[in-house]
């Protein structure tokens, strides 16, 4: 089945699917091989592994580029989170073409103005998208789209700006009409309340999706009993790498030495295994000339 199929097939699960943070091709393949159906590549996540701000600092471009690394690595659907479009409805439509010659199964894009910041700083600053200038940019979207089962996922902020249910009852019935294929409801509260205020009034319209970042203490079976469809663990590959790069220059700075490191690292032969190194010694096998022995002809 298509990566595409697939996602759109996740967007609509009645018993949520999960789909986990990616920054780059080592961390998608990592998520892969642990089980995951699908992959978030995070723009928090992406942006913090190139070294710069989640305010669109790194280009789009630069984006598609890990994203290219990150399809070719794995075989499961990738949602890109593609921020605001990285413009209007030219550049965000542009971006879906793009994304689908490099096999990307979807993009998520949020009511924000270019260049965006992240919602979980100072949240209520954040202006919002213009709901009309947003449903155009939807709309330039879906027609651009060559396969029909290319994902978009509009993502509603009002919650984040401190807008309050209607507004975003309000923006995702406007971002459904206009051909979304599911809506991102965010929240930036440590508990579920308005997820679950918004999932009781929504009742099931069209497919959602959640990202527990900052209401991580709700079991996950309420986001079954709310009828969430698409669960984003959004940022833990690389934070837990944060964690363990620390650690490990700490550790080596303040020892000067190996010997206290290695049974705590990855092994080397991981990182050839990770990288695929025995399909190429079979191809190697396959397409160079045999190793002759020196005399032969
Ligand atoms: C991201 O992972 O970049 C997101 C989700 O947009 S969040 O950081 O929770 O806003
Ligand atoms: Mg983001």
């Amino acid at each position: 089945m298509k990566k595409t199929t697939r996602l759109r097939e996740m967007i609509s699960s009645k018993n949520p699917d999960f789909i986990m943070e990616a920054h780059n091709g080592l961390s998608a393949k990592i998520v892969e091989e642990a089980g995951f159906k699908g992959i978030w590549a995070s723009g928090l996540s992406i942006s913090a592994s190139l070294g710069v701000r989640d305010n669109n600092e790194a280009s789009w471009t630069q984006v598609l580029d890990v994203l290219e690394f990150m399809s070719d690595a794995t075989s499961i659907p990738i949602l890109l989170d593609g921020d605001t479009g990285y413009g209007n409805f030219n550049n965000a439509r542009r971006l879906v073409k793009k994304l689908e010659q490099r096999n990307i199964a979807g993009v998520c894009i949020e009511d924000k103005l270019f260049p965006k910041t992240n919602s979980f700083i100072n949240g209520e600053s954040q202006p919002l998208a213009d709901v009309e200038e947003f449903c155009g940019k939807i709309k330039a979207m879906k027609d651009t789209q060559q396969d029909d089962d290319f994902v978009v996922v509009t993502r509603v902020e009002a919650f984040i700006a401190g807008w309050g249910l209607n507004e975003a009852l309000r923006r995702a019935e406007a971002y459904r009409q206009a051909g979304a294929d599911a809506i991102l409801i965010h929240s930036k509260r440590s508990d579920i309340t308005e997820i679950e205020a918004f999932m009781k009034e929504w009742n099931g319209r069209h497919p959602v999706v959640i990202v527990p970042t900052k209401y991580y203490a709700t079991p996950t079976h309420r986001f079954h009993e709310l009828g969430v469809n698409l669960v984003i663990w959004a940022n833990h590959n690389v934070r837990a790498s944060i964690d363990a790069m620390k650690k490990i220059s700490r550790q080596i700075y303040q020892e000067k030495s190996l010997i206290g490191v290695e049974g705590n690292v990855a092994t080397v032969d991981e990182i050839f295994r990770l990288q695929g190194v025995e399909e190429l010694q079979a191809a190697e096998k396959k397409y160079l000339p045999s190793k002759k022995v020196p005399g032969d002809h």
